[in-house]
């Protein structure tokens, strides 16, 4: 005969002591843990302030954040060449004018330039940005992104570092490192575009040619491992089309198995593979012209099967691939799920991701990263992450403690540090 309230007869939790929280109890405990958690941001666009001006932060940047521009040219005649005529300043004004004035800024971009706009206590709903322009101007930048960083709640960010961008890899030889910065090595031109970049290799003094030989394999080896050398990257990253495939007969699958995945073993990091992007399906409006298509995952598959001794860190973003890379991370233990990418980064589709994920993982996924180009947008990208999954995660416990285990609030703590710092911390092998 099954109890009639099991929190009166709730057996032991995780320590054995009797407490267990009532479910109003567990939502305040919840929100109080996501608050008072510093997460780290795994994926960003953003840069340590030694490597100058590749940094993007203020207000005009975030107006001109390319989800705006894709939402200006919805609600304004404007064209984009029209657009990509004008100043940096004039831009933001058209997109403030259209998307902010004359029209509510609903969308979770728009929102988000108002949430950030109020953290630092600007006006916003002004008819011009003056006032905004004034303040981000009188900004101190090691400073502000010290307050940047408390008022998203992270601790650190991971970066994308490009080897074979001319305006960053000169920055790498003399650039400081810093505490809340990690380094990541972005590979998508040597993957992705090898014939159009195995020159700059050649040029960086790596014996390479366009046909991928033992000799060139080994070079490109080198690069990595030289890269690895100065970097110290956290992990190795590719951005992949939706039609990535893995066997095939590629310079992708075969620079991906003779040098991409044996370099990470040497170092001990993963490889995050980002996949299912159509990219430039609009090339007129630039970085805002990228797609999205369903991938076929049994590349993931094959890969996490073949290569047991690497670790994949996955994003897929397609929605309607999300389900399957839950069923695939039950498979493999190397396989690491994370974050709500990009066209999937919206509250209705975070908490569907969300909650399959921890009824088919549990805690041991990586719900979310902030994917942020301009500093400031972390403020809002994790302001956002806490006021979704603070009630997905209430659920979870609520419905744990009515199946009849207490719940208590060191449950909920070691879970939200696990969720927003620890897996991530041990699947890069990353020391505290
Ligand atoms: O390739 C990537 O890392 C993507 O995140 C792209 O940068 C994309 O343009 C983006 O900004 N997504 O948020
Ligand atoms: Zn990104």
């Amino acid at each position: 005969m099954m109890p009639t309230n099991t929190l009166e007869t709730a057996p032991v939790s995780r320590n054995g002591s009797q407490l267990g929280l009532s479910p109003e109890q567990i939502l305040s405990a919840v929100s109080d843990e996501l608050r008072a958690t510093e997460f780290i941001d795994m994926h960003t666009h953003l840069f340590k302030p030694s490597l100058g001006s590749l940094g993007l932060w203020g207000i005009d940047e975030l107006i001109t954040y390319h989800y705006l521009e894709a939402e200006l040219f919805r609600s304004n005649p404007i064209t984009p060449d029209q657009y990509w005529s004008l100043s940096k300043q004039q831009q933001a004004d058209v997109i403030w004018q259209t998307l902010f004035v004359e029209n509510a800024p609903v969308s979770e971009a728009t929102r988000g330039v108002v949430a950030v706009l109020s953290a630092f206590g600007l006006p916003t709903a002004s008819k011009d940005l003056t006032e905004a322009r004034k303040f981000f101007a009188s900004q101190k930048l090691e400073e502000h992104i010290e307050n940047v960083f408390r008022l998203a709640g992270i601790s650190e960010a991971v970066m994308t570092n490009d080897p074979l961008d001319p305006a960053e890899a000169p920055l790498w030889k003399d650039s400081a490192p810093h505490n809340q910065f990690h380094g990541v090595l972005r590979i998508d031109r040597i993957l992705n575009k090898w014939a159009d970049h195995w020159q700059a290799v050649k040029a960086a003094g790596y014996e390479v040619e366009q046909q991928l030989s033992a000799k060139t394999l080994a070079e490109v080896r080198r690069f990595l491992t030289d890269w690895c050398h100065l970097m110290k990257p956290v992990y190795m990253a590719c951005s992949l089309p939706d039609t990535f495939a893995y066997p095939e007969e590629s310079v992708r699958a075969t620079m991906l198995k003779e040098a991409v995945l044996p370099v990470c073993r040497q170092f001990d990091i993963p490889m995050s593979l980002m996949i299912g992007v159509r990219y430039q399906v609009n090339p007129a409006i630039k970085l805002a012209g990228d797609g999205v298509g369903k991938s076929d995952l049994r590349a993931l598959e094959n890969l996490c099967r073949e290569f047991p001794d690497n670790r994949f860190l996955t994003s897929l973003l397609s929605r309607e691939n999300q389900h399957e890379l839950c069923v695939y991370a039950r498979k493999f233990a190397n396989l690491m799920p994370f974050g709500c990418w990009w066209f999937l980064n919206n509250p209705s589709i975070v908490e569907e991701m969300t909650r399959e994920r921890i009824e088919m993982l549990g805690m041991s996924f990586i719900p979310q990263h902030s994917d942020a180009r301009v500093l400031e947008q972390v403020i809002y990208k994790w302001r956002n992450t806490r006021r979704t999954l603070a009630p997905i995660l209430a659920k979870t416990y609520a419905t744990l403690a009515e199946d009849g285990r207490a719940v208590t609030r060191e449950d909920i703590h070691q879970d939200i540090q696990r969720l927003f710092r620890g897996n991530f911390e041990s699947f890069c092998r990353i020391k505290t």
